[in-house]
């Protein structure tokens, strides 16, 4: 594996650990960049000392390059941001917004700056603003989401900009890996199938939930507010479809949601709790070490390629 993402950040395998917040912590990240590809710490809503301690436990738990996923809509983004320019990791994802004003300073430190877009015009103006590369997020996602599928979203993404592509969303196995790369991609993120890693420290319900899912369990809620979030199927996404059919206010639908990543994360309670996924939680169907999850994306790629072969010729 040499694609521009291996040589831009020095990894072996061109695959992104996704930024779950609550999910991926130093634990998971290190493991990821352990096992050949790039882990990334979720900074999700932390404060910035709760950040600032997580990279020092990836920094004692890895000595392969990692980096810090932030969540551009918490509270704490100016100082998470000041932090990660200190710590320096050698990389920084962002989600759910735009992280353009940062870009020069993270640059500065000699971060690579890594962009999640939804929209071509966003790639466009990350690259504008000098990310180094942009992960174009399908909405077969998990978390919060865009509108486009990554079938549609990665190769209009990579004909429009020149840096590096990493196609994200609904890549659970090696034919998915390689459908990224004959779409455009130059490297892959996964989220979901880390979720179910041996070293991820989810509540093993959680995990449970996700090795259980079928086809049409990953489901949205929150499109009435503006603020799509996929999860997992149970009394919360019903109660939030209630509410939201009933014309409850924006508060008060937002209000059901609080506390839900961790009820799931901490707790392992599957009814209340926010189990976020992606549709390929349906793929998911085992517990499995990072190493091996990353080994088995790109093990399998020559037959897959071969398959095709086979039904081409
Ligand atoms: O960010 C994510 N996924 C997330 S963040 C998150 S934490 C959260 N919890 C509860 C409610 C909401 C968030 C859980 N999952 N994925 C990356 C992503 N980024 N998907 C879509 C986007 C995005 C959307 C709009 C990126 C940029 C953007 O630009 C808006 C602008 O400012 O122009």
């Amino acid at each position: 594996m040499n694609t521009r993402i291996c040589k831009l950040l020095g990894i072996e395998y061109p695959i992104f650990q996704g930024g779950m917040a609550w999910v991926a912590t130093a634990e998971l990240a290190a493991a990821v960049s352990n096992g050949g590809g790039i882990g990334f710490i979720a900074a999700g809503n932390a404060p910035a000392d709760v950040v600032r301690e997580q990279i020092h436990k990836a920094k004692s738990l890895t000595d392969k390059p990692f980096g810090v996923n932030v969540m551009m809509m918490s509270p704490f983004v100016e100082e998470v941001m000041q932090v990660i320019i200190e710590e320096k990791p050698a990389a920084v994802a962002t989600g759910a917004g735009n992280p353009g004003k940062y870009i020069p300073a993270l640059k500065e430190a000699g971060i690579k700056v890594m962009p999640v877009v939804a929209s071509v015009a966003m790639a466009k103006k990350m690259e504008k603003d000098g990310a180094d590369a942009v992960i174009a997020e399908g909405t077969e996602a998990g978390g919060h989401i865009g509108e486009l599928t990554t079938m549609v979203l990665v190769p209009q993404v990579a004909d429009a900009v020149e840096i590096p592509v990493v196609a994200a969303g609904g890549i659970a196995d090696s034919r998915g890996a390689v459908a990224a790369f004959a779409l455009g991609a130059d490297g892959i993120q996964v989220g979901t199938r880390f979720i179910c890693s041996c070293e991820c420290i989810a509540h093993e319900n959680y995990k449970q939930a996700v090795v259980k899912a079928k086809d049409r369990d990953a489901v949205v809620t929150g499109r009435s507010t503006g603020a799509p979030v996929r999860a997992l199927k149970n009394k919360l996404t019903r109660e939030y479809d209630r509410l939201e059919k009933s014309g409850a206010s924006f508060e008060e639908i937002e209000a059901l949601g609080v506390g839900g990543l961790r009820k799931a994360f901490t707790d392992g309670d599957t009814q209340m709790g926010s189990l976020m996924a992606g549709q390929s939680a349906a793929m998911v169907d085992k517990i499995e070490s990072c190493a091996d999850i990353i080994k088995s994306y790109f093990n399998g790629v020559e037959s897959v390629i071969e398959t095709i072969n086979s039904k081409l010729n």
